[in-house]
Protein backbone atom coordinates (compact mmCIF):
# COMPACT_ATOMS: atom_id res chain seq x y z
CA UNK A 1 0.00 0.00 0.00
CA UNK A 2 2.90 2.41 0.96
CA UNK A 3 4.46 2.27 -3.03
CA UNK A 4 7.95 1.73 -3.36
CA UNK A 5 10.40 2.05 -0.99
CA UNK A 6 10.98 6.40 -0.94
CA UNK A 7 7.74 7.28 -2.84
CA UNK A 8 4.55 8.16 -1.12
CA UNK A 9 1.31 6.24 -2.36
CA UNK A 10 0.31 8.34 -5.17
CA UNK A 11 -3.29 9.10 -4.01
CA UNK A 12 -1.79 9.90 -0.41
CA UNK A 13 0.78 12.65 -1.69
CA UNK A 14 -2.45 13.68 -4.26
CA UNK A 15 -4.20 13.72 -1.13
CA UNK A 16 -1.96 15.89 0.98
CA UNK A 17 -1.58 18.32 -1.60
CA UNK A 18 -5.04 19.14 -2.14
CA UNK A 19 -5.16 19.31 1.99
CA UNK A 20 -2.52 21.65 1.66
CA UNK A 21 -3.70 24.30 -0.81
CA UNK A 22 -7.06 23.95 0.44
CA UNK A 23 -5.93 25.10 3.66
CA UNK A 24 -3.65 27.72 2.20
CA UNK A 25 -6.32 29.10 0.15
CA UNK A 26 -8.98 29.66 3.15
CA UNK A 27 -5.90 30.79 5.55
CA UNK A 28 -4.43 34.04 4.83
CA UNK A 29 -2.03 34.01 7.84
CA UNK A 30 -0.27 30.94 6.72
CA UNK A 31 -0.33 32.35 2.85
CA UNK A 32 1.92 35.48 4.72
CA UNK A 33 3.90 33.47 7.11
CA UNK A 34 5.25 32.02 3.52
CA UNK A 35 5.90 34.72 1.38
CA UNK A 36 7.38 37.10 3.72
CA UNK A 37 8.89 34.49 6.08
CA UNK A 38 10.41 31.72 3.60
CA UNK A 39 10.04 32.99 0.49
CA UNK A 40 12.05 36.38 1.41
CA UNK A 41 14.54 34.31 3.79
CA UNK A 42 15.01 30.79 2.33
CA UNK A 43 12.54 30.19 -0.91
CA UNK A 44 9.22 28.50 -0.70
CA UNK A 45 11.03 24.86 -1.60
CA UNK A 46 12.15 25.13 2.55
CA UNK A 47 8.81 24.04 3.31
CA UNK A 48 8.98 20.38 5.47
CA UNK A 49 5.75 19.65 7.22
CA UNK A 50 6.27 18.27 10.75
CA UNK A 51 3.07 16.88 11.46
CA UNK A 52 -0.54 17.78 10.24
CA UNK A 53 -3.44 18.30 12.82
CA UNK A 54 -7.09 17.27 12.33
CA UNK A 55 -10.19 17.87 14.32
CA UNK A 56 -12.94 15.44 14.37
CA UNK A 57 -15.83 14.99 16.14
CA UNK A 58 -15.98 11.27 18.80
CA UNK A 59 -19.26 9.76 17.58
CA UNK A 60 -19.35 6.31 16.50
CA UNK A 61 -17.59 6.33 12.84
CA UNK A 62 -16.20 9.94 12.78
CA UNK A 63 -14.32 10.26 15.37
CA UNK A 64 -9.96 9.96 15.29
CA UNK A 65 -10.39 5.95 14.23
CA UNK A 66 -12.28 7.04 11.09
CA UNK A 67 -9.05 9.44 9.95
CA UNK A 68 -7.12 6.80 11.54
CA UNK A 69 -7.99 4.37 9.90
CA UNK A 70 -7.28 5.91 6.58
CA UNK A 71 -4.01 7.12 7.64
CA UNK A 72 -3.11 3.35 8.22
CA UNK A 73 -4.23 2.26 4.72
CA UNK A 74 -1.48 4.21 3.85
CA UNK A 75 0.75 3.10 5.60
CA UNK A 76 0.76 5.04 9.01
CA UNK A 77 1.01 3.71 12.42
CA UNK A 78 -0.46 4.92 15.44
CA UNK A 79 1.65 5.85 18.20
CA UNK A 80 0.89 7.51 21.75
CA UNK A 81 -2.87 8.77 22.94
CA UNK A 82 -3.46 11.66 24.76
CA UNK A 83 -6.40 13.02 26.83
CA UNK A 84 -7.25 16.24 27.59
CA UNK A 85 -10.09 15.90 30.40
CA UNK A 86 -10.74 19.27 31.02
CA UNK A 87 -11.77 20.03 27.32
CA UNK A 88 -12.79 16.61 26.55
CA UNK A 89 -10.68 16.38 24.37
CA UNK A 90 -8.46 12.81 22.90
CA UNK A 91 -5.71 12.28 20.49
CA UNK A 92 -3.33 9.95 18.46
CA UNK A 93 -0.81 10.26 16.60
CA UNK A 94 0.23 8.84 13.81
CA UNK A 95 4.06 7.61 11.94
CA UNK A 96 4.66 8.01 8.26
CA UNK A 97 6.74 4.72 7.02
CA UNK A 98 10.40 4.88 8.77
CA UNK A 99 12.05 5.42 5.10
CA UNK A 100 9.56 8.46 4.70
CA UNK A 101 10.32 10.22 7.75
CA UNK A 102 11.37 12.74 5.80
CA UNK A 103 8.69 13.32 2.83
CA UNK A 104 6.01 12.71 4.57
CA UNK A 105 4.43 14.63 7.81
CA UNK A 106 3.28 12.83 11.07
CA UNK A 107 -0.13 13.26 11.91
CA UNK A 108 -2.00 14.38 15.03
CA UNK A 109 -5.82 13.44 15.15
CA UNK A 110 -7.95 14.60 17.78
CA UNK A 111 -11.35 14.09 18.93
CA UNK A 112 -13.92 16.12 20.97
CA UNK A 113 -15.58 13.20 23.38
CA UNK A 114 -19.14 14.18 22.76
CA UNK A 115 -20.74 11.93 25.32
CA UNK A 116 -18.91 14.13 28.03
CA UNK A 117 -20.58 17.44 27.02
CA UNK A 118 -24.16 18.78 28.25
CA UNK A 119 -27.10 17.27 26.94
CA UNK A 120 -27.81 20.38 24.90
CA UNK A 121 -24.69 20.63 23.18
CA UNK A 122 -24.69 16.72 22.71
CA UNK A 123 -28.32 17.33 20.87
CA UNK A 124 -26.67 19.89 18.23
CA UNK A 125 -23.79 18.15 17.55
CA UNK A 126 -25.90 15.30 17.26
CA UNK A 127 -28.58 17.05 15.28
CA UNK A 128 -25.51 17.43 12.27
CA UNK A 129 -23.51 14.05 12.43
CA UNK A 130 -26.88 11.29 13.34
CA UNK A 131 -27.89 10.77 9.49
CA UNK A 132 -24.49 10.56 8.74
CA UNK A 133 -23.46 7.95 11.20
CA UNK A 134 -26.59 5.81 10.60
CA UNK A 135 -25.37 5.77 7.09
CA UNK A 136 -22.00 4.72 7.56
CA UNK A 137 -23.17 1.88 10.22
CA UNK A 138 -25.37 0.31 8.04
CA UNK A 139 -23.53 0.65 4.54
CA UNK A 140 -21.30 -1.92 5.33
CA UNK A 141 -22.07 -4.83 6.35
CA UNK A 142 -19.03 -7.36 7.62
CA UNK A 143 -16.59 -4.35 7.41
CA UNK A 144 -16.35 -3.60 10.75
CA UNK A 145 -13.06 -3.85 13.84
CA UNK A 146 -13.58 -7.80 13.29
CA UNK A 147 -11.95 -8.09 9.82
CA UNK A 148 -8.28 -8.67 10.53
CA UNK A 149 -5.71 -6.09 9.07
CA UNK A 150 -6.75 -2.74 10.48
CA UNK A 151 -5.65 -1.63 14.15
CA UNK A 152 -8.61 0.94 14.19
CA UNK A 153 -12.07 0.14 14.73
CA UNK A 154 -13.45 1.74 11.68
CA UNK A 155 -15.77 0.62 9.05
CA UNK A 156 -14.29 1.25 5.41
CA UNK A 157 -17.20 3.72 4.72
CA UNK A 158 -16.69 5.43 7.54
CA UNK A 159 -13.02 5.85 6.58
CA UNK A 160 -13.55 6.88 3.07
CA UNK A 161 -15.99 9.39 3.84
CA UNK A 162 -13.70 10.98 6.56
CA UNK A 163 -10.71 11.20 4.50
CA UNK A 164 -12.90 12.65 1.49
CA UNK A 165 -13.94 15.31 4.32
CA UNK A 166 -10.18 16.03 5.08
CA UNK A 167 -9.24 15.94 1.29
CA UNK A 168 -12.00 18.29 -0.09
CA UNK A 169 -12.85 20.08 3.01
CA UNK A 170 -16.35 20.13 2.57
CA UNK A 171 -18.50 19.74 5.84
CA UNK A 172 -19.72 16.40 5.84
CA UNK A 173 -23.19 17.32 7.17
CA UNK A 174 -25.99 20.25 6.63
CA UNK A 175 -24.75 24.28 6.66
CA UNK A 176 -25.05 24.96 10.38
CA UNK A 177 -27.08 27.75 11.83
CA UNK A 178 -25.06 30.47 13.46
CA UNK A 179 -27.64 29.75 16.47
CA UNK A 180 -25.91 26.55 16.54
CA UNK A 181 -22.34 27.65 16.54
CA UNK A 182 -22.34 30.49 18.76
CA UNK A 183 -24.09 27.71 21.37
CA UNK A 184 -21.62 25.16 21.17
CA UNK A 185 -18.97 27.63 21.52
CA UNK A 186 -20.50 28.65 24.62
CA UNK A 187 -19.61 25.30 26.19
CA UNK A 188 -16.53 24.21 23.54
CA UNK A 189 -14.65 26.02 21.41
CA UNK A 190 -13.06 22.79 19.56
CA UNK A 191 -16.83 21.94 18.70
CA UNK A 192 -17.29 25.27 17.07
CA UNK A 193 -14.72 24.83 14.92
CA UNK A 194 -15.19 21.30 13.72
CA UNK A 195 -19.26 22.52 13.31
CA UNK A 196 -17.95 24.94 10.85
CA UNK A 197 -14.77 23.88 9.33
CA UNK A 198 -15.59 20.06 9.59
CA UNK A 199 -12.13 17.83 9.18
CA UNK A 200 -10.37 20.03 6.87
CA UNK A 201 -6.50 20.67 8.61
CA UNK A 202 -6.33 22.40 11.34
CA UNK A 203 -2.60 23.27 10.95
CA UNK A 204 -0.04 22.60 9.42
CA UNK A 205 3.17 22.97 11.82
CA UNK A 206 6.31 24.05 9.59
CA UNK A 207 9.81 22.14 10.87
CA UNK A 208 11.98 24.86 11.65
CA UNK A 209 15.52 22.42 12.10
CA UNK A 210 15.09 21.53 8.45
CA UNK A 211 15.21 24.77 7.00
CA UNK A 212 18.20 25.19 4.63
CA UNK A 213 20.26 28.10 5.31
CA UNK A 214 18.74 28.72 9.25
CA UNK A 215 20.41 27.87 12.41
CA UNK A 216 16.90 25.83 13.26
CA UNK A 217 16.88 27.84 16.58
CA UNK A 218 13.36 28.21 17.20
CA UNK A 219 13.78 31.36 19.49
CA UNK A 220 15.03 33.38 16.57
CA UNK A 221 12.66 32.02 14.39
CA UNK A 222 9.38 33.33 16.27
CA UNK A 223 11.66 36.53 16.59
CA UNK A 224 11.54 36.89 13.13
CA UNK A 225 7.99 36.06 13.09
CA UNK A 226 6.81 38.69 15.92
CA UNK A 227 9.24 41.56 14.47
CA UNK A 228 7.46 40.67 10.99
CA UNK A 229 4.19 41.57 12.84
CA UNK A 230 2.51 38.09 13.22
CA UNK A 231 0.12 37.16 16.35
CA UNK A 232 1.57 34.01 18.23
CA UNK A 233 -0.34 32.16 20.37
CA UNK A 234 1.14 33.05 24.03
CA UNK A 235 -1.30 30.62 26.29
CA UNK A 236 1.28 29.37 28.89
CA UNK A 237 4.14 31.19 27.12
CA UNK A 238 5.55 31.78 23.64
CA UNK A 239 7.29 28.55 23.53
CA UNK A 240 6.03 25.50 24.57
CA UNK A 241 9.17 23.47 25.41
CA UNK A 242 8.47 19.37 26.27
CA UNK A 243 10.11 18.50 30.00
CA UNK A 244 12.59 16.52 28.69
CA UNK A 245 13.82 19.71 26.26
CA UNK A 246 14.12 18.19 22.70
CA UNK A 247 10.16 19.26 21.51
CA UNK A 248 9.56 22.99 21.30
CA UNK A 249 7.06 24.69 19.66
CA UNK A 250 5.11 27.45 18.98
CA UNK A 251 2.03 28.18 16.99
CA UNK A 252 0.01 31.91 15.68
CA UNK A 253 -3.16 32.81 16.82
CA UNK A 254 -6.04 31.13 14.12
CA UNK A 255 -6.95 33.24 11.71
CA UNK A 256 -11.11 34.86 11.82
CA UNK A 257 -12.97 34.65 8.66
CA UNK A 258 -16.50 35.19 6.90
CA UNK A 259 -18.42 31.69 7.04
CA UNK A 260 -22.16 31.51 4.92
CA UNK A 261 -24.22 29.80 7.81
CA UNK A 262 -27.54 28.56 6.68
CA UNK A 263 -30.12 30.62 5.63
CA UNK A 264 -27.14 32.07 3.67
CA UNK A 265 -26.12 34.91 7.09
CA UNK A 266 -22.14 35.62 6.52
CA UNK A 267 -20.59 36.02 9.84
CA UNK A 268 -16.81 35.53 10.91
CA UNK A 269 -15.90 32.39 12.18
CA UNK A 270 -12.63 30.99 13.70
CA UNK A 271 -10.34 29.38 10.88
CA UNK A 272 -7.05 27.43 11.11
CA UNK A 273 -3.28 28.15 12.05
CA UNK A 274 0.21 27.23 11.41
CA UNK A 275 2.50 26.20 13.90
CA UNK A 276 6.15 26.04 14.22
CA UNK A 277 8.60 22.76 15.83
CA UNK A 278 11.97 22.41 16.46
CA UNK A 279 12.88 18.92 17.31
CA UNK A 280 16.10 18.40 19.28
CA UNK A 281 18.38 15.51 18.39
CA UNK A 282 17.82 12.55 20.77
CA UNK A 283 20.53 12.42 23.66
CA UNK A 284 22.03 8.95 22.09
CA UNK A 285 22.13 10.32 18.73
CA UNK A 286 23.61 13.53 19.63
CA UNK A 287 27.10 12.06 17.78
CA UNK A 288 25.37 11.98 14.69
CA UNK A 289 24.30 15.87 14.61
CA UNK A 290 27.67 16.72 15.32
CA UNK A 291 28.87 14.79 12.28
CA UNK A 292 25.95 15.56 10.43
CA UNK A 293 24.39 12.88 9.56
CA UNK A 294 21.58 12.89 11.73
CA UNK A 295 18.47 11.68 10.67
CA UNK A 296 14.22 12.75 11.55
CA UNK A 297 13.30 9.65 13.13
CA UNK A 298 16.56 10.36 15.58
CA UNK A 299 15.08 13.24 16.64
CA UNK A 300 13.28 13.93 19.83
CA UNK A 301 9.63 12.57 18.30
CA UNK A 302 6.44 12.51 19.14
CA UNK A 303 4.09 15.14 21.07
CA UNK A 304 4.04 16.96 24.81
CA UNK A 305 0.44 16.85 26.19
CA UNK A 306 1.25 19.86 28.24
CA UNK A 307 2.61 21.68 24.95
CA UNK A 308 -0.42 20.42 22.97
CA UNK A 309 -3.26 22.03 25.81
CA UNK A 310 -1.92 25.28 25.17
CA UNK A 311 -1.49 24.67 21.43
CA UNK A 312 -4.96 23.89 21.23
CA UNK A 313 -5.34 27.45 22.43
CA UNK A 314 -4.73 28.74 18.45
CA UNK A 315 -8.29 28.84 18.33
CA UNK A 316 -9.78 29.60 21.40
CA UNK A 317 -7.57 32.57 21.61
CA UNK A 318 -8.68 33.92 18.39
CA UNK A 319 -12.50 33.15 19.45
CA UNK A 320 -12.03 34.77 22.80
CA UNK A 321 -10.56 38.01 21.15
CA UNK A 322 -13.28 38.28 18.12
CA UNK A 323 -15.93 38.06 21.03
CA UNK A 324 -13.80 41.10 22.80
CA UNK A 325 -14.18 43.06 19.58
CA UNK A 326 -17.59 42.18 19.04
CA UNK A 327 -17.64 40.85 15.68
CA UNK A 328 -18.04 36.98 16.21
C1 LIG B 1 -4.04 20.40 18.02
C2 LIG B 1 -3.21 21.03 19.12
C3 LIG B 1 -1.99 20.20 19.52
C4 LIG B 1 0.50 19.82 18.87
O1 LIG B 1 1.34 19.86 17.97
O2 LIG B 1 0.78 19.49 20.04
C5 LIG B 1 -0.90 20.20 18.51
C6 LIG B 1 -5.23 21.20 17.58
O3 LIG B 1 -5.28 22.42 17.77
O4 LIG B 1 -6.15 20.59 17.00
O5 LIG B 1 -1.08 20.51 17.37
NI1 LIG C 1 0.49 20.69 16.15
Amino acid sequence: MTGTAQEPNRLLKASLDNILSSYLACTPSARQVIDRVYAQGYGKDQLFHDHFAFRTFGVPGLGLDSLGSALEAFGYTRQDYYSFPRTHLLAAWYAPPRELYTTLPRMFVSQLQVEKLSPAAQAIILSYTADLADSLSSSSPGSSSSSSGSSSSSSFAATLSAWTAAVTGVLPWRTPSREDYLALLQESEYGAWVLVNGYRLNHTALSVHNIAGHSGDIYAFANDLVMKGFKLNEEGGLMKVSPDSGLLQCSTVADVMDFTFAGAEVHPVVGAYMEFVERKPQPQHAHLAAAGQLQEHQRRDGFEAASAKDIFASTTLAAAAAQKQGIL
